[in-house]
């Protein structure tokens, strides 16, 4: 066996479901990359634009001297929301990815053990490096190439008979392309377009790429600050990330029933009862949340988020905690949301709150929104 047979081989023995080689070439989309980003469709994620990061997009052999060819790997996780019985609209969700411990850690800890065991049996060791989303790399282009999967018209990489619930993560070599590197796969979406149909904001662009600005998963992960008025009823009880052009998607559906993953003892419910969690501290949000990517939204974006989906699931029980957070938050962008959640729950209680908290309130975006509350009640 060689080192890249060997690597593979170990890839399988340490738990990821695909692998392949592709050369540290210019990545086959590059262009739909810079269009993207030239069309704004990046939102707020300016470090995506970065000129230096740019480069490196471009020519992955800068990211380490010597560098020829990427081992591009993938890992499982299970998509629990394809299963109905743990499917409950009352409560929040978290997308599945993130009831797990922050992949980014873990995930290069195997890499870099995959490299070493293998370098440890070869005469003439590789140098590489180990990138999980740490470094600026078209992952998904590159996992393409290396034949991982098809690009789907929701945008993420697909596979048969792994679906696309998988993180990818790349081993930078200096080893020369493998003669018999592996094919892109075809196209396997053929006249589908769940997806689509299914995405919640319609944010799903034709190039199968996302206009972030209105993709749940940017707005509830990324996005600091409001989240825009028009977007707050799409967002329904996605408290966290959105899996849902993933879970209506047939190749997701079916390798679901299929896989087998061994159950992760650290695994968070991905169902939240959203009454009670309104009333979280940062502290308790650090401690509950630390080392899990639901820590990345912050404090302030977990609690916006949560008034948003009380708001959208119009539950009176959440009264008393948004007034709470109206009249003493310190944040103007959870003041905004509780507003507006309570203006959705819009019962007769809701009236004073709103009038009372109009007088005090500085902010004027908040103003606003609890003026278009109060004249939704009228
Ligand atoms: C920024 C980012 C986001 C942004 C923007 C997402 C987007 N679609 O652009 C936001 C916050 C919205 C996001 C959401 C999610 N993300 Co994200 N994200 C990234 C990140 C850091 C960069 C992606 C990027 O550059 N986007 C810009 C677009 C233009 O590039 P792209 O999506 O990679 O598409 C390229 C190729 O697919 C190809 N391509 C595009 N269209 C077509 C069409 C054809 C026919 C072909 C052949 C190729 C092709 O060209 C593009 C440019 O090279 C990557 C990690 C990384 N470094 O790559 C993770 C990554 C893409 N995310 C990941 C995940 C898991 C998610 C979520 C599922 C999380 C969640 N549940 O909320 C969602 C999925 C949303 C979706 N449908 O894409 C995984 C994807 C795994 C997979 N199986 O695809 C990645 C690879 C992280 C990882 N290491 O595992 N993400
Ligand atoms: S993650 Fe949600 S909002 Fe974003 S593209 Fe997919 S379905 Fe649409
Ligand atoms: S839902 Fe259909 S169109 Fe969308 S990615 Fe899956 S197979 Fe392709």
């Amino acid at each position: 066996m060689d080192a890249f047979e060997q690597l593979k081989a170990e890839a399988e023995h340490l738990g990821f479901s695909l692998s392949g080689w592709v050369s540290a070439a210019r990545p086959a989309h590059f262009d739909l990359f810079t269009s993207w980003l030239a069309g704004g469709f990046h939102a707020g994620m300016s470090y995506l634009a970065r000129p230096d990061t740019l480069a490196k997009r471009e020519h992955p052999l800068l990211l380490m001297e010597g560098a020829r060819s990427i081992l591009s790997l993938a890992y499982p996780y299970q998509m629990q929301a394809c299963d109905s019985t743990v499917n409950k609209p009352e409560y929040g969700s978290i997308a599945a990815y993130a009831c797990l411990p922050d992949y980014h850690g873990r995930l290069a800890a195997r890499v870099e053990e995959l490299a070493q065991r293998v370098n440890s049996q070869l005469e003439k060791p590789f140098h590489y490096r180990v990138f999980t989303d740490s470094a600026p790399i078209l992952e998904r282009d590159l996992a393409w190439q290396a034949g991982l999967g098809w690009v789907g018209r929701n945008g993420c990489l697909i596979h048969a008979q792994h679906g696309s619930a998988f993180f990818l993560a790349e081993l930078v070599t200096d080893l020369e392309l493998p003669p018999a590197a592996s094919e892109p796969v075809t196209d396997h979406c053929g006249n589908c377009r769940r997806c689509l149909e299914a995405c919640p904001t319609r944010c799903i662009r034709e190039d199968r790429t996302i206009d972030a600005r209105h993709c749940i998963s940017y707005l509830t992960i990324e996005h600091r600050g409001h989240i825009p008025v028009d977007l707050l009823s799409a967002i329904n009880t996605h408290v966290f990330g959105c899996d849902d052009c993933q879970t209506c998607c047939p190749w997701v559906i079916k390798t679901n029933r299929s896989k087998s993953i061994p159950e992760e003892e650290m695994a968070l419910a991905g169902y939240i009862d959203v009454c009670s969690e309104l009333g979280l501290t940062e502290t308790e949000f650090k401690s509950h949340f630390g080392g899990y990517p639901v820590a990345r939204a912050r404090w302030e974006g977990y609690i916006r988020n949560l008034a948003i989906v009380a708001g959208n699931q119009r539950d009176a029980n959440a009264i008393d905690a948004l007034s709470g957070l109206l009249s003493s938050s310190q944040s103007a962008v959870i003041r905004l949301a509780s507003a507006w959640a309570l203006g959705q729950i819009g019962t007769a209680s809701v009236q004073p709150v709103l009038e009372s908290h109009l007088s005090e309130e500085n902010d004027p975006d908040v103003q606003v929104v609890v003026r278009a509350a109060l004249e939704k009640l009228n």
